[in-house]
């Protein structure tokens, strides 16, 4: 196995009793209406059935007495639509679908039909994952509306923090070649809700909105049609200039308004149902409004008022820091974009990482979610694991997902979840979504570590319906992916539920930030000190000095907690009640601070660096026993894989202790493994090729 069917391989039911029951209720399977999305409603049933059931279905497209499962449109034929009353389709919206069961039939119906294929496509997963499918009463609509994934990838076919290979977007054959893989990614988008795509790096090229390359881009939003997918572009700021040769991009000249107005015409000529654009504006040395000295607003609603009459929207990204803000890099997008609430046009968006720093192993909820009442906020995950392992370690990000969204702000009161700020249900607005940073490329299994596909699956799944937890995302995953087997479910759910939490224990455990490797961040260097910003360097964030280790953010340092809700901050602010998961993000506590263990702070990173450590080799072990039960490629690939994440463990617990050792000046106690290598070897490790920078 190569891992490239993903979850969607359709194996043979190997139970057989279970395999006759379903053969009995899907004996006659029809499926109405006719258009693109039909079609391909009927190729997924047949390919799947035949896989699953082990015979070939001829489907039906009109319907008779004998089909046993009705699929359309609820307009389609009157049993369809007399499933529900009209104030129920209402509410299922255009996404949202109805599968039920009866005595002898079963249907599966919605308003569109991308909504019956949402419908078919969690029809076939109850099937690969061995459910009943006798009683079904399901009526499924999705909590989000945009449910999104944002690919990092350049024109070059290069892909900014990508661990997989090269981008899937072939722009040299674009458009004259549409290859297998556009339709094989969106079948597995529309698998678990997936309904729209920006396909273009945020660090944008201008290029990408000449008509030249409009051409390529339109080909792929024809081939993602009708699978229910928007395509989006990032939009450079600066295009004005370069594409237009204007001298200025100031969002309020009308020369520079008026461009925009027309390039975003000429992108709906192509794309009748572009979705918009994702900016990155002043961040990181991108273009903006504020070079213009305007704010982020501004610089939004001129793009937005283009967009406004041919439906589309701005997606405007909340990540900013600058130089100039040198005392906590935490504090800037709450203060840059907090007194902008309000001033956005309606079909703006503001898109924002889940924390404030950036995409780290553990991070509390951004301070933006639930202080921007007035602006529909978007969720940006990170699906690629640039701080989370890489190419190399299995860390299955649903748990940390989880973590972010069940949050409360308490910005309205208590329960105002981040989940609730970000669907809008909080502060009454209808745009709403959630993206993730995609882990995608042309790697035979599409996310390079064989387990990585996972965390595409539960960023659908949850955009979905966040309320999914982790356990049953990671369940039907591995038995759709894997097997059914129920001991190998067990042992290997455990690991995967497990895994981010080790990951955080070997790379930052207590709280601990941004001390990975310059540039490409791969690996740990606390020490660097000597970056040309003072909040690019480690030593910004972990603040290690003889008297103790960790960010004062509390009223006595930055302030930054301050930016929270006071019941959100309580589980932080005092050192002496704090969750101990955020200690060092929120405190400086000295070297021989008693934890709640009874160990000293040193002692205890000395601890928590080591479980990290020896829970890579549980994982190990946990993973051998599963030998019988996987293909030998991908047992193989993921075995190889885990001894390349022991030995990273390793090399993150020891650098980062001999490093805190030199200010501790404790030693490391003796019943732990002691580093086998010297600081200056790790120091003197360089990595300049490694992947994704
Ligand atoms: C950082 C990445 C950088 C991205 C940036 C962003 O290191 O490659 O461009 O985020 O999100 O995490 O804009």
């Amino acid at each position: 196995e190569t891992g490239y069917e993903l979850w969607l391989r359709y194996t043979k039911i190997s139970n057989t009793s279970l395999l006759q029951q379903y053969k009995q209720q899907l004996a006659s399977p029809v499926v109405l209406g006719s258009s693109p999305t039909t079609s391909i409603i009927r190729a997924e049933l047949s390919t799947a059935l035949k896989g699953l059931m082990g015979t070939n279905y001829r489907l039906a497209s009109s319907i008779s007495s004998s089909n046993t499962l009705i699929i359309g449109k609820a307009d389609a034929t009157n049993i369809l639509s007399s499933l529900a009353t009209k104030d129920e389709l209402k509410k299922l919206g255009e996404d949202g679908f109805i599968i039920k069961a009866k005595p002898g039939k079963t249907f599966i119906t919605g308003n569109t039909d991308v909504a019956v294929l949402y419908g078919v496509f969690h029809y076939l997963r109850l099937l690969q994952t061995n459910q009943p499918i006798t009683n079904l009463n399901i009526v499924s609509v999705p909590k989000l509306k945009l449910r999104m994934l944002n690919h990092w990838d350049n024109l070059d076919r290069s892909v900014e923090r990508g661990y997989a290979g090269e981008s899937i977007w072939d722009w040299h054959r674009l458009p004259g070649y549409i290859d297998q893989r556009y339709i094989d990614y969106a079948r597995a988008n529309a698998s678990i809700g997936i309904n729209a795509v920006a396909l273009t790096n945020v660090n944008a090229n201008a290029t990408i909105l000449t008509a030249n390359y409009l051409e390529k881009v339109k080909a792929l939003a024809d081939a993602f049609r009708p699978y229910g997918i928007k395509v989006f572009l990032t939009a450079r700021f600066s295009a004005p200039i370069e594409l237009g040769k204007l001298k200025t991009a100031d969002p309020l000249d009308n020369a520079v308004q008026q461009w925009w107005n027309e390039k975003v015409k000429e992108i709906y000529s192509f794309i009748p149902d572009f979705g918009g654009f994702v900016v990155k504006a002043n961040s990181e040395g991108q273009p903006g409004p504020q070079d213009y000295k305007r704010t982020h607003a501004d610089g939004a609603n001129m793009m937005a008022k283009a967009l406004a009459s041919h439906k589309g929207i701005i997606i405007w990204r909340a990540f900013v820091y600058a130089a100039e803000n040198p005392v906590d890099r935490h504090k800037q997008a709450y203060d840059d974009f907090v007194p902008l609430d309000g001033k956005f046009e309606p079909n703006v968006m503001v898109q924002v990482k889940n924390g404030a720093i950036d995409f780290m192993p553990r991070e509390p909820f951004h301070p933006l979610f639930g202080a921007m009442p007035k602006t529909p906020l978007m969720m940006e995950f990170q699906v690629t694991q640039e701080y989370t392992g890489q190419a190399t370690n299995w860390v299955f990000l649903a748990p940390l997902f989880k973590e972010v969204l069940d949050s409360d702000t308490y910005s309205k009161s208590k329960n105002s979840t981040v989940a609730k700020v970000i669907d809008g249900s909080l502060d009454n607005h209808s745009l709403n979504g959630m993206t993730g940073v995609a882990n995608i490329g042309s790697d035979i299994n599409w996310c390079g570590h064989p387990m990585a596909q996972a965390n595409w699956y539960a960023l659908g799944r949850l955009a979905w319906d966040y309320n999914l937890s982790s356990d049953t995302i990671a369940d039907e995953w591995l038995r759709m992916t894997f097997s059914n087997d129920a001991s190998f479910v067990q042992s290997t759910k455990q690991i995967m539920l497990n895994s981010r939490e080790i990951m955080v224990d070997y790379m930052n455990p207590l709280g601990l930030h941004h001390i990975m490797g310059t540039g490409h961040h791969y690996g740990p260097a606390p020490w660097v000190s000597n970056l040309n910003r003072p909040e690019w360097n480690p030593v910004y964030y972990h603040k290690a000095d003889s008297v103790g280790i960790g960010f004062n953010r509390t009223s006595t340092g930055s302030k930054a907690i301050e930016q929270y809700q006071p019941d959100a901050r309580k589980q932080w602010e005092n050192i002496a009640t704090a969750d101990e998961k955020y200690l060092l993000w929120f405190h400086h506590a000295s070297w021989n601070y008693k934890m709640k263990s009874g160990r000293s702070l040193w002692n205890e990173l000395c601890h928590q660096y080591n479980a990290g450590v020896d829970s890579v080799k549980w994982m190990q072990r946990e993973w051998q026993k599963q030998a019988t039960k996987v293909d030998a490629e991908r047992f193989k690939a993921v075995s190889m894989l885990l001894n390349v994440q022991l030995e990273e463990a390793k090399w993150w617990r020891n650098a980062c202790l001999l490093y805190f050792q030199t200010f501790s000046k404790q030693p490391i106690p003796s019943n732990y493994e002691q580093p086998d290598k010297t600081l200056d070897y790790y120091k003197s490790l360089r990595f300049p090729f490694a992947p994704g920078n």
